[in-house]
């Protein structure tokens, strides 16, 4: 009956177990059942939703997948939101979609009711489900537009990244074929779902193969340390904070507690890291403590993944790989030209099925993100010795933290809001465990104050937990060059000099 390739395939893994989650164990089939009752319900008699954006505000856990699915059987797009999303940032996605239909549980229908009535989005709760009979579903072809994820960038607003059911296809056949997933495979999914690592990479690839994957909350090492003892896994792919987070743990842990994790972490078959740098040190670290050798790869929302290091082969600490199956990949100067040469750096710029179709509603900034074709990262590397080495990022209000991309524009924004606050500048400090951290330099209104604690407590309706700054410093001026513009580098410097007010 799906006529979606992956869909199709998952039929085909009929009573295999798919997901083992806070529902139970449940199988290929009893997907696609409850695929197919969100489906009947977000068409609600009709024949084919059309592209309409369908909001979902959805745990991880079975409900997920059946909402995900359902959307596309219906043909609808998914837009996947963040449980730790402020009713701010929720509203914002929801509008800015366009979004025809919220879905969410029982327990948060209540606090997005103003979102509903703000939108006049239609709100379906997964519990309480009309019973509509099954309706024919409509034909999906490989270019209808499936899925939208919401990224920080360069703008002081999230912008929508829409991918096609071909583009989401290519991005999971790239890595299926890659990695050599396979149908006995076994991984956890304890990575946000409403960013491509843990949609595409995880979820998406583990379902097309008939793999199992066991769904969690969110990452707590306690938990995950005693299945990994249990050799639940032969896969684990994570972001480099959460390798950081491990070391720490198997560190203070008494060695016979110790031993049978790390045995449980050596015999997978494949260990990933990726969606910020893995320093070398925490690579090598890994190794010594587990004997596997990590393999990072590098992608971006836009792009799904683009450079790999081998499954067979060589993996370079602090190096990405090469280009991945189906993705071509080049290096351009300032000037927008290829750089042949090794050793010289330059833009990574990709082509290929794997690139998403545009920022929704927003043509001129899909526009500017191309140049012949190709789409420009912003992200700076060099080749050496045939491998990909990521440098930094051509931008200086894009934060990485704890995998997360977030914009200092965008926090920059909300901080402004603040009563006290009459200028600020956010910038990302280095650090050991999170990548970068988010600090902020504010010039304070006369006669106020302002400590972290207040701020946070300001904050957390406004900004999710992983955007609020870790460090405030509370200065005279901003450093600005002879344009008035805010010179960031040089807040970055104010951090270094001065701790006197700093966490
Ligand atoms: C939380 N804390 C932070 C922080 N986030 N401190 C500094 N910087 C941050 N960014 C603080 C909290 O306030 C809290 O402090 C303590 O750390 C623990 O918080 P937590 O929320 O419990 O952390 P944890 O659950 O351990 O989360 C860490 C994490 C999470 C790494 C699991 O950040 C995560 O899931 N990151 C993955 C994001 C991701 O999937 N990115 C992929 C994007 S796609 P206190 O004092 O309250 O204890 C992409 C493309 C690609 O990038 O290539 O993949
Ligand atoms: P996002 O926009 O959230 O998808 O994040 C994509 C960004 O994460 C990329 O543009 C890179 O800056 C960064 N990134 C992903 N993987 C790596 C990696 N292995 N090393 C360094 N940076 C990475």
């Amino acid at each position: 009956m799906p006529v979606l390739p992956l869909l199709a395939r998952a039929e085909a893994h009929g009573t295999a177990t798919a997901l083992r989650c806070s529902a139970g164990t449940l199988c290929y089939d009893d997907l696609l059942a409850g695929a197919r009752l969100v489906a009947a319900a977000l068409l609600d008699g009709g024949t084919d939703l059309a592209e309409a954006r369908v909001a979902f505000l959805v745990p991880p856990r079975e409900q997920y997948v059946h909402t995900q699915w359902g959307i596309w059987l219906a043909g609808g797009v998914a837009v996947p939101l963040s449980g730790a999303a402020t009713a701010k940032e929720l509203a914002y996605a929801v509008s800015d979609s366009q979004a025809a239909i919220l879905v969410t549980t029982r327990d948060r229908a209540e606090s997005v009711q103003p979102i509903v009535a703000a939108t006049h989005a239609r709100l379906l709760v997964l519990e309480d489900l009309p019973h509509h009979g099954v309706t024919a579903l409509p034909e999906i072809s490989p270019d209808r537009r499936g899925m939208m994820l919401y990224t920080s960038g360069t703008t002081s607003t999230p912008k929508g990244v829409v991918t096609t059911h071909g583009c989401i296809q290519s991005q999971i056949e790239s890595l299926v074929h890659a990695w050599q997933w396979q149908a006995d495979d076994r991984i956890p999914l304890f990575l946000p779902l409403h960013h491509i690592h843990g949609i595409i990479n995880v979820l998406g690839c583990g379902l097309w193969t008939g793999a199992a994957i066991e769904m969690f909350p969110r990452f707590d090492v306690p938990t995950i340390f005693e299945r990994v003892a249990a050799d639940a896994y032969t896969l684990f792919m994570a972001v480099p904070t959460i390798y950081v987070k491990m070391i720490e743990a198997l560190h203070a842990m008494p060695p016979e507690q110790a031993t049978p994790v790390v045995s449980g972490f050596a015999k997978m078959r494949l260990m990933v890291s990726g969606s910020a740098a893995l320093p070398a040190r925490v690579h090598e670290e890994w190794t010594a403590l587990t004997s596997q050798k990590l393999l990072e790869r590098y992608g971006m929302t836009e792009i799904g993944m683009a450079i790999s290091n081998p499954y067979d082969g060589e993996r370079r600490p602090g190096a990405v790989g090469q280009p991945l199956p189906g993705v071509e990949v080049c290096l351009r100067n300032e000037a927008h030209q290829p750089i042949d040469a090794e050793n010289v750096a330059g833009e990574i710029h990709v082509r290929g099925p794997t690139v998403f179709r545009e920022y929704w509603n927003r043509p001129e900034a899909t526009r500017d993100a191309f140049v012949d074709g190709w789409f420009r990262t912003g992200d700076i590397a060099v080749v050496e010795d045939g491998s990909y080495r990521i440098m930094g990022r051509s931008s200086v209000d894009i934060i990485k933290s704890g995998g997360y991309k977030l914009s200092a524009l965008e926090i920059e924004a909300s901080l402004l809001d603040h009563p006290a606050i009459t200028q600020c500048a956010v910038v990302g400090l280095p650090d050991d465990t999170w990548g970068e951290t988010v600090a902020a330099a504010v010039v304070l209104a006369e006669g106020e104050s302002l400590d972290l604690e207040s701020l946070h407590a300001w904050c957390r309706d406004r900004l999710s937990p992983y955007k609020m700054p870790r460090t405030l410093l509370a200065v005279e001026d901003l450093p600005r060059n002879a344009m008035g513009k805010v010179t960031k580098p040089a807040v970055s410097r104010l951090f270094a000099g001065d701790s006197s007010n700093v966490e």
